[in-house]
């Protein structure tokens, strides 16, 4: 167990992206701006599944470049990136055999970025890890919905097309995808990071994940499974724990501006100071601090995220210790 967080607990300091297919809408349908964090847009906004799923027709990211995203973290201090595979949005960035709808099959862009970023993080040995919506999908028949706002009570739903079996979804989409996730590349990532497993990820259904993670040994993985497990890590969210988490390895991942999906409007970026204070608050009580990006629709880094990091980057080289 010690032996497999080494590395982990020596890291520090990580990269999130939050980048998928609502990166196209930007916070914005129809005249429409989201006041919630980009990524909830289908969510907030009541998008039907069918024009939700129109967006990939226009995203082709051509301007991603994996091996600029690796050379960023690396220049910023950063040990390991956390890569969004598939949001709450149901879209998967990756060549997906399981679902057409992702990145592959569905864009005129018909690469894989995830493949890319694997290979150049391999090449700088920076460990990389895999964020997978597990239990929210909502462009899936049967994946879960966190109930919001006018939606259906019990499912959360707001489209008929999203209803269905969530052990058929878990059984034909979440965990055949989760296995090609940890299979596709040459080597598994090192980290799969769940989120929101809502009332539907109960321990049996949990335990179904459980068995495919076990065939990894060295996998880490957190605590937003499900189903009782604690998992490898606590994950505190936009907040430091003023006592940190004894005897638990924990991570606070953390917004640069105010959402983790890109939107175009939201300029309200926290200073270098407030990000290098946060990434030494949180070490000096032990943690780790993962701090987001948010690619755009072409891939590229907005040029104020790019800034910070550099200059987080230039900071440590002089007052860090490597
Ligand atoms: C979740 C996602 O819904 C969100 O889009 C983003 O990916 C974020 C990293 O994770 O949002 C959460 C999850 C957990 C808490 C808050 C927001 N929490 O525990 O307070």
């Amino acid at each position: 167990h010690d032996a497999r967080m080494a590395w982990w607990r020596e890291a520090r300091f990580g990269m999130f992206i939050h980048w998928g297919l609502y990166a196209v809408p930007a916070g914005e349908w129809h005249g429409q701006r989201t006041t919630h964090i980009g990524e909830w847009i289908m969510n907030d906004l009541s998008i039907p599944v069918a024009d939700y799923k129109q967006f990939a027709t226009n995203f082709n990211p051509t301007g991603f470049s994996a091996h600029d995203i690796v050379a960023l973290a690396k220049d910023a201090g950063m040990k390991y990136i956390v890569i969004t595979s598939k949001h709450h949005d149901g879209f998967a960035m990756f060549d997906s055999k399981t679902d057409p709808f992702n990145i592959v099959a569905a864009t005129p862009f018909k690469k894989d970025p995830l493949r890319e970023l694997a290979e150049e993080c391999h090449k700088a040995g920076i460990r990389l890890g895999f964020y997978y919506s597990q239990a929210q999908d909502w462009t899936a028949p049967g994946g879960a919905a966190a109930v919001r706002g006018t939606h259906n009570k019990e499912t959360g739903h707001w489209d008929p097309a999203q209803d269905g079996s969530f052990d058929d979804y878990l059984k034909t989409k979440a965990i055949p995808q989760i296995k090609e996730l940890l299979s596709n590349y040459k080597t598994a990532p090192d980290i799969i990071w769940f989120d929101t497993p809502t009332s539907r990820m109960t321990p049996e259904r949990a335990a179904e994940v459980v068995k495919v993670l076990n065939q990894y040994p060295k996998l880490i993985w957190n605590n937003r499974l499900g189903g009782g497990y604690k998992g490898d890590t606590e994950t505190p969210e936009q907040y430091i724990p003023a006592q940190g988490y004894p005897g638990r390895d924990w991570e606070s991942c953390m917004t640069i501006n105010d959402t983790w999906g890109y939107k175009s409007f939201d300029t309200n970026f926290k200073s270098t100071e407030t990000l290098l204070r946060n990434l030494i608050d949180i070490t000096s009580k032990g943690g780790n601090y993962l701090l987001n990006i948010g690619p755009d629709a072409q891939g590229k880094v907005p040029e104020p995220e790019v800034e910070r990091l550099h200059a987080m980057g230039k900071w440590l080289a002089v007052n860090g210790e490597a």
